[in-house]
């Protein structure tokens, strides 16, 4: 049969449509081989079934007295929440120095693989693998096709969590460094922007995702989750990173 009305596929975003931009549908992927000026991302919307991705939330956030679907997290005191016992992961509510003053992030975080790793001024010493985690990390290494040995992962409990305008460009982490990105639960927007211009791109990660950034982006680009304040939903990401350390 002729395909001459086959649809080409396209990204659910929009991609500039201009020189040094484009994206191609990679079959084994199933998502999207897509350049961008001085970096590249693999995009695959759905790279962990509805099964996986709900059992993945369920046990990351598993805990002794709350049921992470309808936990309102926000409105658990900081005491309540500090003592409920996570089952499998080893949530830490991290705070920063900033301005002379300790404030807690907007989020919560662990930190899991073979290597500490230091972030504006934090130093996070390794969990030991956990078998889910490493489960996704295989799954991961063939298509960004490195192995990564350590993972970031940040819970957002609900739209008021964010994580502000960064790059994933600290030494320990190599020259252009390789970030497997994997999303579960809520939705919630990544924008992309190009340093010293207005350029920016909005990609949805959703229940499932996984998105794979390399090339030079983390020396050209930068990256935010910003708040979205109707979303009362929890969302765990999952950074799968390469430390480069020999400690
Ligand atoms: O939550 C996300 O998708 C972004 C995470 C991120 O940028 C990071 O861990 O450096």
């Amino acid at each position: 049969m002729s395909d001459l009305f086959a649809t080409e596929k396209i990204p659910p975003f929009e991609i500039p449509k201009k020189e040094g931009y484009s994206s191609k549908w990679n079959d084994k992927l199933k998502g999207f081989d897509i350049k961008i000026p001085h970096g590249k991302i693999l995009y695959a919307e759905h790279f962990f079934n509805k099964k996986i991705s709900d059992r993945s939330i369920e046990y990351f956030l598993e805990n002794n007295s709350n049921d992470w679907r309808v936990a309102d997290w926000r409105n658990l005191d900081r005491e309540k929440l500090s003592n409920v016992r996570f089952k499998n992961i080893d949530w830490q509510h991290d705070k920063l120095k900033m301005y002379g003053k300790e404030v807690f992030l907007p989020r919560y975080s662990a930190w899991y693989g073979d290597k500490p790793y230091t972030y504006s001024g934090l130093t996070l010493q390794p969990k030991p693998w956990d078998k889910r985690l490493l489960y996704i990390k295989n799954a991961i290494d063939k298509i960004a096709k490195v192995r990564f040995n350590s993972v970031l992962m940040n819970w957002y409990r609900d739209g008021e969590d964010y994580m502000n305008w960064h790059a994933d460009d600290e030494p320990e982490l190599g020259k252009n460094p390789v970030i497997g990105s994997v999303n579960f639960g809520e939705i919630r927007d990544f924008i992309i922007r190009k340093n010293g211009s207005l350029e920016k791109i909005t990609i949805p990660l959703k229940h499932g995702t996984l998105l794979v950034m390399g090339g030079e982006l983390q020396h050209f680009w930068q990256h935010c989750i910003p708040k979205r304040k109707k979303s009362k939903q929890a969302r765990l990401n999952l950074t799968f990173r390469i430390i480069n350390t020999t400690d």
